[in-house]
């Protein structure tokens, strides 16, 4: 009997109020397989109630943030329903990730391609080392985008540069994601774990308005102005009732650093 036990698909690690997940499946790029998908959405909504988690980072291990599907495993499995599979695991981690009321950044160490790409744009902020690359290597394989991309891509580099980047499926650099705003900060390679790491502590020290910003931003996605209005009077009324306001205020009045607890 063999006493092997497989490497969990995504490592979960803790520290100052940041919660790091690595995509942990280095030999195939960090390929995704339902497993993948599950413990991230599993450990995200498990962060949705755990005070202790402020911030998320989500990186690769090796060389490569995220490959996309695992496309050995769906060959072997030839009677895959795409759609129910879609369904059942790809649209709860992408939920998971919007739903959770507390920053997510995507540290894209590497190349993200497929709906490893699709992965990084459901973050809140992308930070991606100089030698990281983005594919929608969908149609590379007779496929559409999926897993959020034909959402969050146009809105985030807007409708022209989706359409080339889709139809086309090229690989974008780092330099030329910063520049079309895929990415927020791109930092040399040796960098990236440090620098999102800052940014992650930065967010997980901020008050509970963060949480109601990335509510905001969701509902704006969707929204007219007059619904975005009252959308903002709605989480003004629960910003303000926080006890982050409170602090926030009198730190300013006293001429001193506001500490936050995210309440
Ligand atoms: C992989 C993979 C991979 C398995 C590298 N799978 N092994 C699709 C279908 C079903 C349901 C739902 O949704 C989707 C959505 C999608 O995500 S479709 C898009 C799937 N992804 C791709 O088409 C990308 C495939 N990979 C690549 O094009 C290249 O590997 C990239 C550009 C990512 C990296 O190229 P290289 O740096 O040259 O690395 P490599 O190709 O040599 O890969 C290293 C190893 O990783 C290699 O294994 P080997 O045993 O030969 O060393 C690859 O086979 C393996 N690998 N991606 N997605």
């Amino acid at each position: 009997m063999s006493t092997e036990v497989a490497d969990p698909p995504v490592l979960e690690a803790r520290d100052e109020g940041v919660l790091t997940l690595t995509l942990n499946r280095p030999k195939v790029l960090n390929a995704i397989t339902d497993g993948l998908l599950d413990a991230v959405a599993h450990s995200l909504r498990a962060a949705a109630t755990d005070g202790e988690v402020r911030a998320v980072v989500i990186t690769g291990a090796g060389r490569a943030f995220c490959s996309g599907q695992d496309l050995k495993a769906a060959a072997a499995d030839g009677n895959v329903d795409i759609r129910a599979h879609l369904r059942e695991h790809y649209v709860p981690a992408i939920h998971a990730i919007r739903d959770l009321e507390k920053p997510v950044i995507a540290a894209v160490n590497g190349v993200a391609a497929g709906a490893g790409f699709s992965l990084a744009l459901a973050a809140d902020l992308r930070i991606a080392a100089e030698s990281a690359s983005f594919v929608q290597a969908f149609v590379r394989i007779g496929l559409v985008p999926d897993a959020s991309s034909t959402y969050f891509l146009p809105r985030i580099i807007g409708p022209a540069r989706a359409a080339e980047l889709m139809m086309l499926g090229d690989s974008v650099d780092a330099a030329r994601a910063l520049e079309i705003g895929l990415v927020n900060r791109v930092v040399p390679d040796a960098e990236l774990a440090s620098a999102a790491r800052d940014l992650a502590l930065r967010l997980a020290r901020g008050p509970r308005s963060v949480g109601l910003i990335k509510r905001a931003l969701n509902r704006s996605l969707v929204n007219d102005l007059d619904a975005q209005l009252r959308v903002e009077e709605e989480l003004q009324g629960e910003a303000a009732a926080s006890a982050d306001f409170y602090e926030g205020v009198a730190a300013f009045l006293e001429k001193r650093q506001a500490h936050f607890n995210g309440r």
